[in-house]
């Protein structure tokens, strides 16, 4: 088989990012099988803007910390909310993936806290936005694409900034750091469609280092 012919699995999308398509196929169907046990023991939910908008994505964590928002603003917290316990531990699949995928994007000393768990229904969106609410910006941000495809907007360091359509795929995984750590992205409205493990729905991972 000539590889030439197929799409690039590597893309840089910038400096210090990258998209690696297809990463985590292999690994996909133990990763929903955990997520599973995570909405089991701290449920999705809808989080609270610091401006009283209840977000369209779902999400839930796991790891030592996890990402909340409610109106006195966001922050990262060991105890979820809702059920008043620590968040799930960090499944070893979940840790073995976000590890290989910062290492094929140049970043050998990713220790991910903190996996923001999202679930993404047809409508649903993530307005443009940075991920500035961690403290080490020298640690990249792992993102993994499972179910249904979306369209991941790629902007700049300014929000005005023009955007790049990059749509991501089960599988797929985006690695940013360095120079494009603080690059504002987003995600486009969900179009409607059925994924033969998730039907409806997309599930996004994004490993961070919160502390
Ligand atoms: C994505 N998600 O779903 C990218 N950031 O492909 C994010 O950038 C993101 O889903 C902060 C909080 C939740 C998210
Ligand atoms: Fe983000």
């Amino acid at each position: 088989m000539n590889a030439d012919l197929f799409a690039e699995p590597v893309e840089a999308l910038d400096e210090g990012a990258m998209l690696l398509r297809g990463f985590a196929l292999d690994t996909a169907p133990a990763l929903l099988a955990a997520v599973r046990g995570i909405a089991v023991a701290s449920p999705f939910r809808h989080l609270i803007t610091p401006g009283g908008f209840r977000m369209s994505v779902a999400m839930t964590n796991c790891g030592a910390y996890g990402w909340v928002s409610d109106r006195s603003g966001y922050r990262y917290d060991p105890l979820d909310p809702e059920t008043k316990h620590a968040w799930p531990p960090m499944p070893p699949e979940f840790l073995h993936l976000a590890v290989s995928a910062a290492q094929a994007a140049g970043f050998p000393d990713f220790r991910s806290d903190v996996c923001l768990v999202n679930r993404y229904e047809p409508g649903t969106r993530l307005t443009l936005h940075q991920d500035k609410d961690e403290g080490d910006f020298t640690q990249p941000i792992v993102s993994v694409s499972l179910g249904l495809p979306a369209t991941f907007l790629w902007g700049g360091m300014g929000r005005s900034d023009k955007q790049r359509r990059i749509p991501l795929f089960h599988g797929d995984v985006v690695v940013w750091g360095g120079p494009s750590r603080l690059r504002y992205h987003g995600v486009a409205p969900l179009k409607d469609g059925s994924h033969p493990e998730l039907g409806a729905q997309r599930i996004n991972l994004t490993f961070r280092r919160a502390r």
